[in-house]
This record gives structure tokens, sequence and C-alpha cells, in this order.
């Protein structure tokens, strides 16, 4: 049998490194040296770096830089409700995810990812990536300052962006900045109980959280928007029609169907890219609670996750995700267990969309050679 070996740095005090084997069974404690320095956040013009980074995780210096980078944006200004608690949720989200630390692995490029008990899978194990932070809102509540030096950032790094909302406008603030820099036609994959194409026929001048979505139809760059877990009563005027416009209602989602559906879109609209947004009030109520406009008799928890993960297996590469219109807990130390449910999704969507980042990245060989672990 194998000796165990140190492979993840589990804490610092002081001037002491204390790694562990990998089953966390041996301890050990192990010389300071530069690669296991922590690795700098980056300092990006209007984003506050996050007192704790999301999952605890701080990636080292001699690791091969991140491909997947965290941001919050703690904006409620595109909601309809008065007086809404969504700006806050990027922080409870990340107040949650401080009970399920993820550490750096010593000698290679990996983390040691999270365990889903209920599907046996281990997640986001060969994920290198960190939490920039949050961004910072001025006097008119903007926040695209932060929001845009991020998207430079992580696109000159070749990464991926995971928005943390924040109600759902941000996704089109997202996507536009996005499109002003790139040439390919996108395909939004909205998962949600609402269209979000506005809630009468009249008022539709200003882009809000319940309209974003009538509005990105109009942008040349978005081929196409699929909607996934629609639900509800409409009145006839709160209905839309329009030609990129496809809608795969609660009550029909399927892995197949959204598998299906994604691939003739990808070819009828010749899209070249997709987005992934997923907004909690897609979850039932009885999985995540924590929404501002919830709709009962939603999809089970694990439909949804089975589809976010058929979604990320589409032979499109995603460009970036997000997920909002989640509610702030009252404090960080007071998160509702029912927290677990989004952090549990946002895991998912993190891990596939690292799947499919190796499947299109530029730099997917070179990506897939460092996990393999040459030791240094
Ligand atoms: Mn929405």
């Amino acid at each position: 049998m194998k000796d165990t070996e140190p492979v993840y740095l589990v804490r610092r005090i002081g001037d002491t490194l204390i790694a562990a084997d990998e089953t966390f069974s041996q301890f050990y404690q192990i010389e300071p040296a530069e690669e296991l320095e922590t690795r700098p956040i980056p300092q990006l013009d209007g984003i506050d770096p996050p007192d704790e980074p999301y999952f605890s995780l701080k990636p080292l210096v001699g690791q091969d830089s991140p491909h997947l980078y965290m941001l919050g944006i703690p904006y409620s200004g595109g909601s309809g409700m008065e007086g809404s608690k969504v700006a806050g949720f990027e922080q409870s989200l990340r107040a949650e995810s401080w009970k399920k630390v993820m550490y750096p692995a010593l000698t290679q490029s990996r983390i040691s990812g999270l365990y889903d008990i209920g599907s046996g899978q281990r997640l986001l194990e060969s994920v290198m990536m960190q939490d920039l932070g949050t961004c910072q809102t001025d006097d008119t509540d903007s926040y695209s300052k932060g929001l845009n030096s991020a998207l430079v950032y992580t696109e000159r790094e070749e990464a991926l962006l995971c928005c943390i909302g924040g109600d759902h406008s941000i996704t089109y603030s997202i996507l536009k900045s996005i499109l002003s820099r790139s040439e390919a036609r996108i395909i939004l994959v909205q998962f949600d109980a609402h269209h979000d194409c506005g809630v009468d026929a009249i008022h539709q001048s200003e882009m809000h959280h319940a309209n974003f979505v009538r509005h990105l139809l109009t942008e040349d760059g978005i081929a196409a928007v699929v909607q996934i877990g629609l639900r509800g009563l409409r009145s006839v005027d709160q209905m839309y029609k329009h030609p990129k416009l496809v809608q795969i209602p609660a009550e029909q989602m399927t892995p197949e169907r959204v598998r299906t559906t994604l691939l003739d879109i990808q070819h009828k609209f010749q899209a070249e890219a997709a987005y992934l947004s997923f907004d909690l009030d897609c979850l039932d109520p009885g999985s995540f609670p924590y929404v501002d406009f919830p709709i009962s008799g939603g999809p089970s928890w694990f439909n949804t996750r089975n589809c976010v993960v058929a979604a990320l297996e589409s032979s499109l590469p995603y460009v970036g995700f997000d997920m909002v219109e989640g509610q702030e807990a009252e404090s960080d130390e007071r998160i509702p267990g029912q927290y677990e449910m989004a952090l549990r999704m946002l895991t998912y969507m993190m891990d596939g969309m690292h799947r499919n980042y190796l499947r299109h990245g530029k730099d997917a060989l070179r990506v897939s050679q460092a996990l393999e672990g040459t030791r240094r």
C-alpha cells in the first residue's frame, strides 16, 4: 500500500502551513515556500475584493491561473419589488459557501472540490477558480465599471466569468457588454419560472428584470433565447411571441428535450456560443423559497439540475453564466438551510461550465495536461 503524503494545503497558522493527505487522515506541518503563497486577488477597477472568498478557496501562486472567476453584482434597481433584498444575495451565498471549504492541491493545479453525497459525484475537482469580489455601485446605482473590468480581465485571461446577482436585469447588462466586444451569435439559455418579456403589452421602454428578454431579442448578436421552466397563468396581453424566442415549460422539461432543443436552435439560428442564466425562481419554492416572485408547482430539484447539466453538455461553447433573483439572508451568521440548494445548483453550473470549457477552450489541451499533474 502506498504511503500517504501531503496533498492539500488546509491551514495557515502564522508562518506555519498545515497540509492533509488525499483522505484527510494524516496531517503534516510543511515548510513555507514561494509557490505555496496565496495567489493575490486581481485588483480590478470598480470591484471590492472579498473579505473571505467563495468556498474559502485561496488558490496558490504556483498553480495555473484560474479558468473561472466569480463576481458578485449587488444590484436590485431593476427589480419590480419595492424594497427587494436581492442585492445582498451574492454575499449571503458566499457566506453559505464558507460551510463547504475547498482546498488547493500542493503540487498540482487542482483543488479538493466538493462531494455531492446524493449523487455520489465529486465536483469541481479540477477547476482552478477565484472569487474577484463584489462590484461597487456608484451614486446612480451603476455597477458597470466593475462588471466591465471583470469581463475585460476574464476575456484576456481566456477564463469564464460567473456573476452572482442581483436581480435578473444584470443578465441584460452582462450580455450587452459581451456583445459589444464579440462577433459571436449567442443563445441565451434561461432557467426561469417567468418569461421576463414584460408584465403587459404597453409599458416596455424601460428595461427591467421582468422585460429584459424582450429587449435582448432586438439585439442582432442574440441568436435566440431558450427559456426552460416556465409556468403559471398569464393574461393574454402578458403573453409574448417572437421568432427567436423558444420555450420549454416546466411541465415538459426533461434533459432530453433540452438537449434536442438546443441542437435544433443552434443549427436553425446559426448560433456560435451560449450563455447560461439561472433565475432561482425556476426552482419550486419548496426547494428554494427565497425569491421575490415565487411560483409553486415547479420542477423537482433533480430534474432542474439534470436539465442544467444537459444544457451545459451542448456542443456550443458557453461564454459566461449567472445566478440571479435570490434574496439576502438576515446576516452571514443566519443563513437558512435552503440556501444549500442554490449553492448546489451553482456548483453543478460551475462544474458543467468547466467541462464545457475543456471541450471548447482554446487552451483545452494545455489545461488538461496540467491536470494530469506534472510535479514541480
Ligand atoms: Mn427572471
